[in-house]
C-alpha cells in the first residue's frame, strides 16, 4: 500500500536505525507552538522509534501549546510530550525534527546541534541538506501524512488514538481540504477515518474555551482595518502566540477579502500570520520579505507566519511597529497603504434622545 517513494524512504530509515551509531537516547522535537499536525506526525515518529527500532526516545516542544484544540487533543488522546525547558540537551544522543526543519528559527533546537532526522512539508532550507535522514515534501498538505506513511511501511498498527490524532491533523492542516494538499492527503484520511475514535475527535474540536480566548477575539474584533481586498487585525499582550494565525483564519472568512494579516505581542516578539485565498500565491515569501533581518518566519503559499523581534526589547512602540508591518504588506500587495483604515463592526451609538 505504501508509495514507492515512502517505501524506499522507510528502508533507507530502517538501515539508519539498525545501525550501532544510532543506539543511544532519542529526541523527537516538533516546531515551537506546535500545531496538531507537528504534535501527531511527533508521536507517531516517537512510537515507530521506540517500538520498531527499539530505541529510547523523548517527545519535546517548545513554546507554548496554546489552542484550546491541541490542548484538547493532548489531553483526550493522551499524547506524551514534554517540554524542552525540562530537558537537558547532553542527555540525548540523536535528534529529529518534525513538520521544522534547522535554522527556520522555528524550533528549539541549539544551533550547534545537527539533527539525524528530518521530517517537514515546508520549503528545504540549506541547512537540512547535511542532515543524513530526510523527507522533505512540499507538496504535501500535512507532515502527518508522511508519518502515516512511514507507519503503513512499517510493523507498525495504526492505533485509535493515533488515527484519531492524525485524522485531526490533516483536517485542521488543510482546514477540511480548503487549503493546499495532495492526493496522498486525501487518501490517507480516508483510510485512517473509519480507524478513529469519532467522540474523541469531536470533543477535540469544540473544546471548552478559556475567557482570555473571547478577550483575545473582542480586542481583535475592535482593531479590524482594512483596504481594498486585504483586511488586518492587530493584537496586544497576548499569553499564547496561536491565537495570531487562529485570528488571522477567521479574518479570511470576511466576505470580499482575499488576504489577511494578524500580529500579536508575546514576549520581546510581534507574532504575524498571514493567510489567502489565493493558490497561486507565495505568502511563505512574502513573509519573509515582510520580516527582514530582525524576524524569521515561512510557510506556504496560501499560509504563513513568523516573528520578529524588539529592538533593545523595547515594546513600547509596539503597536506602531505592528502597524507598519501591515502597511508594508499593503504595499506588497500593490494597495495603497495610507488607505488601510479601520472597518466598523457596528452602527455607531445612536445620539442621546
Ligand atoms: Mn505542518
Amino acid at each position: 500500500m505504501p508509495s514507492e517513494v515512502t517505501r524506499v524512504g522507510f528502508e533507507k530509515l530502517s538501515a539508519l536505525m539498525g545501525r550501532k551509531s544510532s543506539s543511544g537516547r532519542w529526541l523527537v522535537l516538533t516546531h515551537d507552538n506546535p500545531d496538531p499536525d507537528a504534535i501527531s506526525a511527533a508521536a507517531v515518529l516517537s512510537r515507530l522509534i521506540r517500538q520498531v527500532f527499539k530505541r529510547r526516545v523523548t517527545t519535546a516542544y517548545g513554546g507554548i501549546i496554546g489552542r484550546a484544540e491541541n490542548r484538547e487533543m493532548v489531553r483526550v488522546l493522551g499524547i506524551q510530550l514534554s517540554h524542552v525547558r525540562h530537558l537537558n540537551w547532553k542527555h540525548y544522543k540523536h535528534y529529529a525534527l518534525v513538520d521544522t526543519q534547522p535554522t527556520t528559527g522555528n524550533n528549539q533546537l541549539p544551533d550547534d546541534l545537527r539533527p539525524t532526522i528530518v521530517f517537514d512539508h515546508h520549503p528545504i532550507r540549506k541547512a537540512t541538506r547535511n542532515v543524513p535522514f530526510v523527507d522533505v515534501r512540499t507538496d504535501y498538505g500535512a507532515t502527518a501524512t508522511i508519518l502515516a506513511e512511514y507507519v503503513e511501511a512499517s510493523s507498525l498498527e495504526i492505533s485509535r488514538r493515533a488515527a484519531t490524532a492524525l485524522v485531526y491533523a490533516i483536517r485542521s492542516e488543510t482546514q477540511d481540504f480548503g487549503r493546499e494538499f495532495s492526493p496522498a492527503d486525501r487518501e490517507m484520511y480516508d483510510r485512517l477515518y473509519p480507524r478513529c475514535d469519532t467522540r474523541a475527535l469531536a470533543r477535540i474540536q469544540t473544546p471548552r474555551l478559556p475567557l482570555t480566548y473571547f478577550k483575545n477575539l473582542h480586542e481583535a474584533l475592535e482593531s479590524v482595518q482594512s483596504v481594498s481586498t486585504l483586511v488586518v487585525s492587530h493584537l496586544g499582550d497576548i499569553d499564547q502566540p496561536d491565537i495570531v494565525p487562529e485570528i488571522a483564519d477567521l479574518l479570511l472568512r470576511l466576505e470580499g477579502k482575499t488576504w489577511s494579516l494578524c500580529s500579536g505581542v508575546h514576549g520581546e516578539r510581534i507574532y504575524l500570520s498571514i493567510r489567502t485565498t489565493n493558490s497561486r500565491a507565495d505568502a511563505g515569501r512574502l513573509m519573509r520579505r515582510l520580516l527582514g533581518r530582525r524576524g524569521k518566519g515561512g510557510g506556504h503559499g496560501m499560509m504563513a507566519g513568523g516573528w520578529i523581534e524588539f529592538p533593545d526589547g523595547d515594546r513600547s512602540r509596539a503597536r506602531e511597529r505592528q502597524q507598519a508591518l501591515a502597511e508594508r504588506l499593503a504595499k506588497a500587495l500593490k494597495k495603497n497603504p495610507q488607505r488601510l483604515v479601520p472597518v466598523e463592526l457596528a452602527p455607531p451609538p445612536a445620539d442621546a434622545p
